[in-house]
């Protein structure tokens, strides 16, 4: 009988896998599991054959991922012929190493580098399918975007597709320390195992950057921006090196971050002044040698005069003399320098949201040609909403890159189910009206300074060691919708949402409703319970775990929350108009008339924007300013509420492990949901000292227990 009970899980395991293999997320939207009755039908016959006939690591790559897709949708093996024998099969390559793409006389011209097409075709008589590119790393997005047609279930008989990234650099910029501590990192330690390197490559290495190929992401800063100059030192290139070579075959450029005092902490000079000939002798020795080690190393990312981070200002010298330093030792190299506008001084008395644009806008031209400014999405912080960063559109003369977050600092770490492709959507779709109206901050990323210039795209990443990568399985959907944005900034969030949902979860047309339903509602969600109407940097201390309005005692003025909501007995919110800090004029005309009044300001940035009587009377409501506030704290948590019960009735449309660890997740966001909601209004409330509106429940305790949370441990600080 055991025997006989041993055998059926045996036979079940091999025959129903995706049943008898619990889901933990590993495989991310890679699943590739079994397609099933008419579509097998249909598939089936379309791919029967592999032809491959020649190029390098990354045709390898792609083939090899065609194999496993495949495999695990349709069942069966890819054999690999020479040529197109029979019918259904994909040939790949690129018109140098495939005579058969070649002959086909494919329009590749528009394509570039990077972009592919994929066609049904008639070679010999025979139905194939082609996946053809002009470089080897576009066949493998080809490969990547057949599977996806496949795992979305698009007809591939009469395929026509050709496509092409409009963002040159499409990188993820870790935020890994060499002791493998993450910094603002939800998903466990850091996936370098840098202490088993250079000898040994853990597997995840290759999934990791399959996934990343998967979406397009070509390049990967390896360190944390707060950076430690002994990345640069032999030992530790030979370790990069390492993992370059693992990344190579997928398209995936190997970039550190650089130290701006190396010079003098592992150089052995005196200074680090850009403009001291030694200091740049040092630095160009140092990159000649880096690239002895790593012929392909994409460049630096820096972070200068920022949070203590050392920089040119330090010899009063310009971001752009540091910046420029360093291009011109990685010019010879074809490397680029990724230097970062987020900065602030305390010693500033200026609008915080104000500095960067300060500094750097007067700054327009004076960069080297491989030079690019990278710019937050907002001018204070990845918090839950912010205007877009004046500086987009206000240096046409300068290659500028977007840096989004996709780790979620403010937005309630791993465990608060929130879909960041709304957000970002909401900032690339922003009219900059720079240099006139509909110049949308996407298109500033796409409109290259000139023919060679770099365009760009940054996302502080998400992933870590943790078996589902991203430290839940709802923040894989914002690995996934950052690929899917660097690689067309105009993509719609909606759109992407739901092809993540098919692959991650199901097909079924309700589930990928209900949960899209989740997804597109959830940033709004975060922004009521957090930082409705406008809000900002409300977070407790140092880990932001949590709401901490009432500090205003930390050293820093800008680090306090009382800084960002200047709450009084009169009133809530940072004046930023005119009569105030006049960081409205940093922006285009139009848009400093329409933030800077309180009439058209947009209601999302009211309180950004304006400090307003508890009394003002909201337009969309007619309500206070403070009922109107309490109104969105509970609509935020009664979101979070939706979503457990739309997640609830999907427990039988997903697998069981996976569906468990969401519904975990949604109950501490949803507790935390209430703390935010709860120790904002006891605070605020002791501020206005107004009353509740009517059906809206006090705070259940007094504000001195709120104020005592102590969440010292939390994570990624
Ligand atoms: C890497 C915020 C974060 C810091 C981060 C910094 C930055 O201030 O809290 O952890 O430092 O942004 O982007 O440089």
């Amino acid at each position: 009988m055991v025997k006989w009970l041993v055998s059926l899980a045996l036979v079940l395991a091999i025959a129903l896998p995706g049943v008898a293999r619990a889901e933990d997320g590993y495989d991310l939207w890679l699943r590739y599991r079994p397609v099933e009755g008419e579509w097998h039908k249909a598939y089936d016959p379309a791919v029967t054959a592999l032809v491959v006939q020649g190029g390098g690591a990354t045709i390898a790559a792609a083939a090899a991922e065609l194999e496993r897709g495949v495999k695990g949708m349709l069942g069966h093996r890819l054999p690999r012929t020479g040529s197109v024998a029979a019918d259904g099969a994909v040939v790949i390559g690129t018109p140098a190493t495939s005579p058969i793409v070649a002959a086909l006389g494919l329009p590749l011209a528009g394509l570039g580098d990077e972009g592919y097409l994929i066609r049904s075709v008639t070679i010999d008589g025979r139905r194939a399918t082609v996946i053809a590119a002009n470089g080897e790393k576009g066949v493998l997005y080809g490969a990547f975007r057949l599977l996806k047609a496949m795992q979305l279930r698009e007809r591939i008989d009469a395929l026509d597709i050709a496509d092409a990234p409009k963002l040159k650099l499409r990188v993820l910029n870790h935020w890994d320390n060499l002791d493998r501590h993450v910094e603002r990192g939800y998903a466990g330690q850091s996936l370098w195992d840098w202490q088993k390197l250079p000898l040994h490559l853990d597997p995840r290495y290759t999934d990791y950057a399959r996934a990343n190929a998967s979406i397009g992401i070509n390049g990967v800063v390896l360190t944390n921006v707060n950076a430690n100059a002994e990345i640069l030192k032999p030992i530790w290139l030979e370790k990069v090196k390492a993992l370059a070579g693992a990344f190579r075959p997928y398209g995936i450029r190997v970039y550190l971050t650089a130290r701006f005092s190396a010079p003098i902490e592992i150089g052995g000079l005196k200074t680090a002044d850009p403009l001291d000939p030694a200091v740049a002798a040092w630095w160009k020795a140092k990159a000649d040698e880096i690239y002895r080690v790593i012929p392909d190393f994409g460049g630096f990312l820096v972070k200068a005069n920022s949070e203590g981070q050392p920089g040119p200002n330090d010899y009063h010298r310009t971001h752009a003399d540091g910046a420029n330093m360093l291009a011109d030792a990685l010019a010879p190299h074809g490397g680029i320098v990724m230097w970062r506008a987020f900065v602030y001084a305390a010693e500033n008395p200026e609008d915080r949201a104000k500095q960067a644009y300060t500094e750097f806008q007067p700054l327009d031209g004076r960069f080297r040609d491989n030079v690019m400014v990278q710019v937050k999405n907002g001018a204070i912080d990845f918090q839950p909403r912010e205007p877009f960063h004046p500086l987009f559109g206000a240096m046409p003369r300068t290659p500028m890159m977007m840096e989004f977050q996709i780790t979620k600092e403010y937005l309630g770490f791993a465990t608060h189910l929130v879909y960041l492709g709304t957000m970002w959507e909401e900032a690339l779709a922003a009219d900059t009206f720079r240099p006139a109206r509909g110049t949308t901050v996407a298109d500033v990323l796409e409109t290259a300074v000139d023919a060679a210039a770099p365009t760009g795209m940054a996302g502080v990443a998400n992933i870590g060691s943790d078996r589902n990568w991203s430290g839940s399985q709802f923040d894989q959907a914002n690995w996934y919708a950052y690929g899917r944005l660097a690689w067309n900034p105009q993509g719609g969030a909606e759109a992407i949402a739901r092809e993540w949902i098919r692959m991650t979860w199901s097909g079924d047309p309700a589930t990928v409703d209900a949960i899209a339903g989740m997804m597109m509602g959830s940033h709004e969600a975060v922004v009521d319970y957090m930082t409705p109407l406008g809000l900002a940097h409300l977070m407790a201390t140092g880990h932001h775990y949590g709401p901490g309005p009432w500090v205003s005692d930390l050293a820093r003025p800008e680090w306090n929350p009382a800084y960002y909501h200047k709450a009084d007995a009169a009133g809530i919110g940072f004046d930023r108009s005119r009569t105030g800090s006049n960081a409205v004029a940093q922006y285009a005309p139009e848009l400093a008339d329409r933030f800077g009044s309180v009439k058209k300001v947009p209601e999302e940035f009211l309180l950004w924007f304006h400090h307003l009587p508890w009394d003002f009377r909201v337009r969309s409501s007619g309500r206070t300013l403070w009922d109107e506030l309490v109104v969105r704290y509970d609509r935020g948590v009664a979101a979070v509420a939706a979503m457990q019960a739309r997640w609830a009735a999907l427990e039988s449309r997903v697998d069981r492990r996976r569906w468990e660890e969401v519904r975990d997740f949604l109950a501490i966001q949803r507790e935390e949901a209430q703390w935010w909601r709860d120790a904002s209004i006891a605070y605020f409330q002791s501020v206005s000292k107004r009353p509740l509106p009517e059906g809206h429940a006090a705070p259940p305790m007094p504000l001195d227990h709120y104020k005592a949370i102590d969440n010292r441990y939390a994570p990624g600080n």
